[in-house]
């Protein structure tokens, strides 16, 4: 019964239907059993699809130039799905409630799914659920899904590694931003945009950029770029966009190799915790050694981590401590 509703599902995505892409994001994020044999469906057809990760520190620009990106991407043809994540702070919601106004009538258009995702926890974590949402609309037939988020912290990291082109959203005047690229994006990002380029001390931001991508040793591969826009305008839109492309050409050229294997290798990783997890916890609780040993933690007769060191122990047959 449940295989079959996610079958019907699937054959409506692959056809491009954005009720039942909406409704599969939906099982995403609540990270619900449907998700995985959705994803598990539709794996196959997945790839095509050019995958953009828009980031940056809040209020830099990022959905204003998403806009902007959309509109141009639409003019040249391609279809486009957009998952932007939530913002986390409450400050920011103001802003997100104009992204949708901003982006209403993008919404009619059926070349565009624009779609935005809470930040709420589920079981698999937000990144799962932003990597399964990227799949549908990857397999649903869209050139180019667009995923932004706002911050610089590892969960940002985790989920923008979906992407397969990295674009990092900075503003000038935002003295905390050098810190929020030092934090670890700077690592992930491929192209770097001084946006609110109509700004005095725009210059300097991009020349700050620009020295710390010099300190940043490269070690061949790909050269990040540094490229300004003015996204209330669109102003430098079509420049990053052809940026984006050559970035795209220098993955297709290299056989999109190295990052994908290590995203992949990532991926699996994750996917293995989560079931060994699953598993284990299943076990414990069938065996009424789960309430045991948190009772145990409590009586602070062991710490959580140690804990879970002697149940792998257990399981794998091996004295605590042992190689
Ligand atoms: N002057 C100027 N303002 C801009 C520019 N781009 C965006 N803004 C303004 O900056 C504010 C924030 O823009 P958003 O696009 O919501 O920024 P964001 O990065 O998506 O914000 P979060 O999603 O909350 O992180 C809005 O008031 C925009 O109108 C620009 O190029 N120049
Ligand atoms: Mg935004």
């Amino acid at each position: 019964m449940e295989l079959r509703y996610a079958q019907q599902l699937v054959e409506e995505i692959l056809q491009g239907k954005h009720r039942s892409i909406a409704r599969a994001i939906s099982h995403a994020e609540n990270g619900s059993p449907e998700a995985q044999e959705i994803v598990s469906l539709i794996y196959s057809r997945t790839g095509k699809a050019h995958i953009i990760g828009i980031t940056g520190p809040g209020g830099s620009g990022k959905s204003t130039l998403v806009e902007k990106l959309v509109r141009e991407l639409r003019r040249r043809g391609k279809t486009i799905g957009v998952v932007a994540i939530d913002p986390t702070s409450p400050f920011s919601g103001g802003a997100f409630l104009g992204d949708r106004i901003r982006m209403q009538d993008l919404s009619t258009d059926q070349g565009v799914f624009i779609r935005s995702m809470a930040t709420r926890s589920n079981p698999g974590g937000l990144a799962k659920a932003t990597k399964d949402a990227v799949c549908v609309l990857d397999a649903s037939g869209k050139d180019i899904v667009i995923v932004e988020t706002a911050g610089a912290g590892q969960s940002e990291v985790d989920i923008i590694k979906v992407a397969q082109t990295v674009v990092v959203v900075l503003a000038p005047g935002l003295g905390d931003e050098i810190q929020a690229i030092k934090a670890g994006i700077m690592e992930i990002g491929d192209i770097f945009v001084v946006n609110k380029a109509d700004r005095d001390n725009a210059d300097k931001a991009l020349i700050d950029i620009q020295t710390m991508l010099e300190l940043g040793s490269e070690t061949g591969g790909w050269k990040k770029v540094i490229t300004k826009t003015i996204a209330i305008t669109g102003e430098g839109t079509q420049l990053l966009l052809e940026k984006i492309g050559e970035h795209r050409e220098y993955l297709e050229k290299r056989n999109t190799g190295k990052k994908q294997k290590e995203n992949l290798e990532s991926e699996l990783i994750e996917a293995l915790k989560q079931k060994i997890a699953e598993h284990i916890v299943a076990e414990m609780r069938r065996k009424g050694e789960l309430d045991k040993l948190v009772s145990r933690i409590l009586a602070k007769e062991i710490d959580p981590f140690t804990a879970a060191e002697s149940v792998i122990s257990e399981l794998l047959k091996k004295p605590v401590g042992s190689k």
